[in-house]
C-alpha cells in the first residue's frame, strides 16, 4: 500500500516528479481519486500557504508547489472527468481578471466535467469581456467564476455587470468560489451561487439549472 503521506510532502517540498509518480501508482493501487484530491494534495496547498503566510516560504517555493499539484492532477484530471453521459448543460468557466490562480478553477472544471457538465476553461486573469462574448458564442447556461485574492473578488462583481450590460445576465447562472469568497458576497454581487469546494459546484449547477 503506498504511503499517501509522501504525496502531501512531495507536495509541500515541490518535487513535482514525485508527486506524480506516487498518484500513479496509488491509482493503479485503487486509491480513489477524490480521496487523494481531498485528503493529502489540497491539504498539502493548504500547508503552502500557511508556510508563505509566515514568511516560512516565498513565490518560488508556491511555484513549485503549485507544479508539484499540477503534476499530481494530471493522471487524476480524466478519472475526475470520466462520466461518459450527455452533457447536462454547458459552462464557462474562468479565474477573474487580475487573478493567476488556477489550481483550484481546475478541480472545479474537473468535477464539472465528471458531472456531466461540457466545460470551456477560459483559464487565468479573464477580463469580463471575455467572459461575455464566450457566452455569447457559445450560449452557456452557465458562467463560473474563481477568485483567489481579496483584490480581485470585485472582478466577478464587475463581470456580472458587464453580462448585464450586454443583455446575457437573464440568460445565464452565475456561480462563484475560491477561499476568500462567501455565500455573502455571491448574494451581496448578485450571483446565482457559491460553492466553498470543488465537489460541491456540481450539485449546485444541477440545482441552479433545475436538474435535481
Ligand atoms: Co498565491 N496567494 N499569490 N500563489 N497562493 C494565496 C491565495 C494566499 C491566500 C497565500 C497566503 O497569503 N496565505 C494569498 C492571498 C491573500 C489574500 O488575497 N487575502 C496569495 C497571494 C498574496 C499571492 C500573490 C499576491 C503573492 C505575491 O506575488 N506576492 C500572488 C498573486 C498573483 C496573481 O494572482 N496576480 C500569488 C501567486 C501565487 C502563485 C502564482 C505563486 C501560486 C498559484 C499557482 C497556480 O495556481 N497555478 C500561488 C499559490 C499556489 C497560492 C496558495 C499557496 C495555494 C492556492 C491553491 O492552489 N490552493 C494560496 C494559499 C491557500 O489557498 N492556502 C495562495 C489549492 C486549491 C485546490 O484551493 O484554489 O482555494 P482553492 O480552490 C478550492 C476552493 O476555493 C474551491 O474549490 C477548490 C477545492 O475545493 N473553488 C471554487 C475555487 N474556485 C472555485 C470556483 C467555484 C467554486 C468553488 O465556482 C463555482
Amino acid at each position: 500500500m503506498e504511503d499517501l503521506k509522501a504525496l502531501y510532502d512531495a507536495i509541500v517540498v515541490g518535487d513535482a516528479k514525485a508527486s506524480r509518480a506516487i498518484t500513479e501508482r496509488a491509482i493503479a493501487s485503487g486509491v480513489a481519486p477524490l480521496t487523494l484530491v481531498s485528503e493529502y494534495m489540497i491539504p498539502a496547498m493548504n500547508e503552502v500557504g500557511r508556510r508563505f503566510e509566515c514568511n516560512e516560504y516565498f513565490v518560488p517555493e508556491l511555484l513549485l508547489a503549485a507544479r508539484a499539484m499540477k503534476a499530481a492532477m494530471e493522471p487524476l484530471r480524466p478519472l475526475l472527468a470520466a462520466s461518459g453521459v450527455q452533457p447536462l448543460g454547458r459552462v464557462v468557466i474562468g479565474t477573474v481578471k487580475g487573478d493567476l490562480h488556477d489550481i483550484g478553477k481546475n478541480l472545479v472544471a474537473s468535477m464539472l466535467e465528471g458531472g456531466g457538465f461540457e466545460v470551456i476553461d477560459l483559464g487565468v486573469n479573464v477580463a469580463p469581456e471575455q467572459f461575455v462574448a464566450k457566452v455569447r458564442e457559445t450560449n452557456a447556461q452557465i458562467v463560473a467564476m474563481s477568485a483567489l485574492l481579496t483584490t480581485t473578488m470585485p472582478a466577478m462583481k464587475t463581470t456580472i455587470e458587464a453580462l448585464k450590460q450586454a443583455g446575457l445576465r437573464e440568460r445565464v447562472k452565475i456561480l462563484v468560489g475560491g477561499a476568500p469568497v462567501t455565500q455573502r458576497y455571491a448574494d451581496e454581487i448578485g450571483a446565482d451561487g457559491y460553492s466553498e469546494t470543488a465537489a460541491g459546484a456540481v450539485p449546485l449547477a444541477k440545482r441552479v439549472l433545475a436538474l435535481n
